[in-house]
């Protein structure tokens, strides 16, 4: 099933020059970039973004550092996208990342992880639609 799914490459990528390694993996993975643009967060967007986090004792360490540099939001597809580039992107907890996955090649610990992806169809949804307007969404 073709599928769309939200993933950002976050500041310690970022500040890193390691955005246009991290678009590589994925285009090689098989995924397609159907929207993408570089933004600055405020507090109120990340914390809006990680709205399910609410009240949770690591949520102002995540957003600190979601604000602490220029971040990349990308629209990929392909199939299964959610859960295939959950895969491809590698667990939360540092202990459980595979290798040739890219939390493993490029994150630094649990917040500072390089990557984010969409954990539903429904996450996904939304998270699209809090970045982009359809028409910023190429067919
Ligand atoms: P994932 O990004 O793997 O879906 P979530 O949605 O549970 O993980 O958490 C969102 C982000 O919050 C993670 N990517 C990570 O950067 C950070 N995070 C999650 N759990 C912790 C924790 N216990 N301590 C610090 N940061 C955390």
């Amino acid at each position: 099933m073709k599928q769309q799914t939200l993933a950002i490459i976050k500041p310690d990528a970022t500040k890193r020059n390691l955005i246009g390694e991290i678009l590589t993996c994925m285009e090689r993975n098989g995924f397609t970039i159907k929207a993408l643009k570089m933004l600055h967060l405020t507090s109120e967007q990340a914390e809006g973004f990680y709205a399910e986090h609410k009240g949770k004792d690591f949520l102002p360490k995540l957003v600190t550092f979601m604000t602490s540099a220029p971040i990349v939001v990308l629209v990929l597809e392909g199939e299964n996208a959610v859960e295939n580039y959950r895969e491809l992107m590698g667990a939360t907890k540092v202990e459980l990342r595979k290798s040739g996955t890219i939390r493993k090649m490029y994150g630094l610990g649990l917040t500072e992880n390089s990557v984010h992806g969409s954990d539903s169809e429904e996450s996904a949804k939304r998270e699209i639609a809090y970045f982009f307007t359809p028409n910023e969404i190429m067919n």
